[in-house]
């Protein structure tokens, strides 16, 4: 019988990776996590603290229960904590004034206003979402730890962005080996208030949506050198822009000082760049503008082999598959 000898055959690469079509999906990846939100590998600065390590699954468990469509949990931070995020607060509010790029700078002082940022107060995921739900369509969602490249990005097509809750260990408060609260909320947040910061992000999650291994792999590198490490254009200069730039005081400095190497953002290039993620970077890419790089980023996804399009549904906030090609 002809289907079972082809069935014998060893299966060629051609089925689609699951992923969500509608925001509730969000659901089933809460729980999917790299590194758990609260097992420290033993060179965690909170490695052998067993406060934190306890905090650390009080607050994950937050993120495990949620649903898509509850208000994110108030979460009572500790002294200890609010020292933590004051110290982060008040090094990098200073430095952004001359090395953030306009749109940083713009909406900052709408979030003192808005939600709770002070140097005296970790603010609430919940305010956040709020305020940019109003501002561009884009919302939080509490994770326990780092997700799948995948997952975290499939997560971008709906306008929502995973946020950590924890704060990075009171012993180093400059240093954190993983994303936490003062990079989420001091790195990305002010960023996904701009609407074409907002678009360009949510193009790289479409182009997500069913991608294979590799474009992945693709596309974090295109996310990295930009929503994490991006540079752009401003006037005649050069500003930070990407999350891990705005949340490191170190870097911050160094990524627009003569050392490190510059070169022009084309996803179809920066695509390949290999890059360190302990050190600082010895090369950025440099956006003209977010709207240039979100046309870019278009051009970039239109290219990558998948059996079909995709729309986003903006009224319903669902994903349409358009057509097999
Ligand atoms: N998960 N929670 C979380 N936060 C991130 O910033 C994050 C992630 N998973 C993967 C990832 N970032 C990037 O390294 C890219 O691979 C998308
Ligand atoms: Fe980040």
């Amino acid at each position: 019988d002809a289907t079972i000898l082809t069935e014998t055959k060893k299966p060629k690469q051609t089925s689609t990776p699951w992923f969500p079509r509608k925001l509730s999906d969000l659901d089933l990846f809460c729980n999917k996590v790299l590194e758990m939100g609260s097992d420290l590998s033993s060179d965690h600065p909170g490695a052998t603290d067993k406060v934190y390590i306890e905090r650390r699954k009080e607050i994950a468990q937050i993120a495990a229960t949620y649903k898509h469509g509850e208000k994110i949990p108030t979460i009572e931070y500790s002294e200890d904590e609010k020292k933590t995020w004051g110290v982060v607060y008040k090094q990098l509010k200073e430095l952004s004034h001359t090395n953030a790029c306009r749109q940083y700078r713009y909406i900052f002082p709408l979030l003192e206003q808005n939600c709770g940022y002070s140097e005296n107060n970790v603010p609430q995921l919940q305010d956040i979402s709020e305020f940019l739900t109003e501002c561009t369509g884009f919302r939080l969602r509490p994770v326990q730890g780092l997700l799948s490249s995948r997952d975290f990005l499939n997560g971008l097509a709906f306008r929502v962005f995973h946020a950590t809750q924890y704060l990075r260990h009171h012993s180093v408060p400059l240093y954190t080996p993983e994303p936490d609260i003062c990079h989420e909320l001091l790195g990305h947040v002010p960023l996904f208030a701009d609407p074409d910061f907002a678009d360009f992000s949510q193009e790289i999650g479409m182009a997500s949506l069913g991608a294979s291994d590799e474009d992945i792999e693709r596309l974090s590198t295109c996310y990295w050198f930009t929503v994490e490490f991006g540079i752009c254009k401003e006037g005649d200069g050069i500003k930070a822009y990407g999350a891990g730039l705005l949340s490191s005081f170190g870097e911050l400095e160094y990524c627009l000082s003569d050392k490190p190497e510059r070169k022009p953002f084309d996803p179809f290039v920066t695509c390949n760049q290999k890059y360190p993620i302990t050190q600082y970077q010895p090369v950025y890419f440099v956006a003209e503008s977010f709207q240039s790089a979100k046309d870019k980023m278009k051009q970039f996804a239109e290219t990558l082999d998948k059996p079909f399009s995709l729309r986003y549904n903006p009224y319903t906030q669902t994903i349409e598959i358009l057509d097999t090609k």
